[in-house]
């Protein structure tokens, strides 16, 4: 079979490489903190936007084609599986993410999506087995299509609700089929535009009704990952009820369903919900809901979703010592839900992104070991509690103190009781001096 792209194996030839096809810092085989380097980091490509995404935007039409030289739609789609594969496999990154409609074409019916699935699946089955290539994570595109205009399992209509179930229930049986090891709602469209038009209380409720039945489903055919919920809190919808971390968990808590998932966090919602990507993956961890990673970046002038590729090296950086410090990935990874720029149109650009971002989590990756390492900032953060470890503070944790207990104590202390200096800017520098040597 002819190669798609005219571009060899990108390896790592270290820093000081000045060659755009090689990795400077991304050494997947190098062992750092007990793990491979490929290993810490489980690098997995979007399907939608390296192979789907055409450039297009509210204001122009696409600057890339992405038929791979075919013209028929089935033979376009099945390209596309090649390309994916070939890119894939020329970048090291042995993991990717797809939605239902990225891999086959719609049709005009439910029953022609589904038979479009059932040509492709077993070409992307064929391809994960020849490059040993894994699937990440699985999903269904309830959002694009004007049947979920007023959302898919928060619909006002039932009809829309029914048809969504009927995705989610085959998007589930092709990521068991692929050997899938997480399953994500991304909440398209559940929210709202107005809330002079909404029943936010059945909207809920059939969110968790929809969430209960994938998971039966799920369960029933043998999915045996993780589900993931992936907050955002506006975009396509002025207000989507997965506003962030915290909004999900309460949401699941009250639902009863805080056992079933975990978080796929992405940088570039987190954002948009006013928090950094760091506090997001922090937040997830102390729940025990850390799972998945949407590794993308924003940009702080634009108050959207740009999905661009991560090269932010502080944020990484600070994402991998959230996530390193938690015990790294079990069945996540890092998903470059990212696009190349509209004008970066090429298909080197494909490749140069990839690159750009995984070199910028490699440097991340290789900063968070060096500041746990360092230990400095652990230490800090240690004493700053301490008064926690004895006296009246071990007895608030132990759950020995009581109000009446706290009131006579403080009675008895004297003076401004001013807490010792948080000491930002310095924490700040180490960091400046662990990243910078
Ligand atoms: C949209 C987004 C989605 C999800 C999967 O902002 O991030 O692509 O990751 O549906
Ligand atoms: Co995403």
């Amino acid at each position: 079979m002819n190669e798609i792209f005219n571009i060899k194996k990108v390896e790592y030839e270290g820093p000081t490489s000045k060659n755009p096809f090689a990795f400077k810092y991304y050494d997947p085989e190098k062992v750092i903190a007990g793990k491979k380097m490929k290993d810490h980091l489980r690098f997995s490509m979007a399907y939608w936007h390296t192979l789907c995404a055409d450039g297009t935007d509210m204001f122009g039409v696409g600057t890339i084609n992405k038929s791979f030289g075919k013209q028929e739609v089935m033979e376009i789609y099945k390209q596309k599986v090649y390309a994916a594969f070939e890119l894939m496999s020329k970048l090291g990154i042995e993991y990717f993410c797809f939605h239902d409609k990225d891999i086959a074409p719609e049709g005009d019916s439910l029953d022609e999506f589904q038979s479009n699935l059932d040509v492709i699946v077993p070409i992307i089955k064929e391809q994960m087995k020849k490059y040993g290539i894994k699937l990440l994570w699985g999903t269904a595109n309830c959002f694009s299509n004007p049947r979920y205009m007023h959302g898919a399992s928060t619909s006002c209509a039932a009809d829309s609700f029914a048809y969504a179930a009927a995705q989610v229930k085959k998007a589930l049986e092709i990521t068991v089929e692929l050997g899938g090891t997480g399953y994500v709602f991304w909440g398209g469209r559940e929210g709202y535009e107005t809330l002079l038009n909404t029943n936010m209380g059945l909207e809920n409720d059939n969110y968790a009704r929809f969430l209960k039945m994938a998971v039966e489903y799920g369960r029933k055919i043998g999915f045996k990952g993780d589900f993931y919920i992936e907050p955002k809190p506006k975009e396509p919808t002025k207000h989507q009820y997965d506003f962030d971390t915290a909004t999900v968990l309460a949401f699941l808590r009250k639902y009863g369903l805080e056992k079933d998932f975990k978080m796929n966090i992405e940088a570039n919602h987190a954002t948009l919900a006013g928090h950094t990507f760091e506090h997001e993956l922090y937040l997830a961890t102390i729940n025990n809901a850390f799972g998945s990673v949407d590794a993308n970046q924003g940009d702080c002038q634009l108050g959207w979703d740009t999905d661009q590729f991560p090269t932010n090296v502080y944020e990484t950086t600070l994402a991998m010592y959230r996530i390193i410090k938690a015990g790294g990935f079990t069945n996540g990874g890092l998903n470059f839900d990212a696009k190349a720029r509209r004008g970066s149109n090429t298909y080197d650009d494909l490749f140069l992104s990839h690159i750009a971002g995984m070199d910028a989590f490699a440097l991340g990756l290789i900063n968070a070991c060096k500041l746990i390492e360092d230990g400095r900032l652990d230490k800090f953060v240690n004493e700053r509690y301490a008064s926690y470890n004895t006296g009246i503070g071990a007895d608030i944790v132990s759950g020995k103190a009581t109000l009446e207990s706290l009131a006579e104590y403080a009675h008895t202390l004297k003076g401004d009781l001013i807490p010792e200096s948080g000491k930002q800017e310095y924490l700040e520098s180490i960091l400046n001096s662990v990243i910078f040597g």
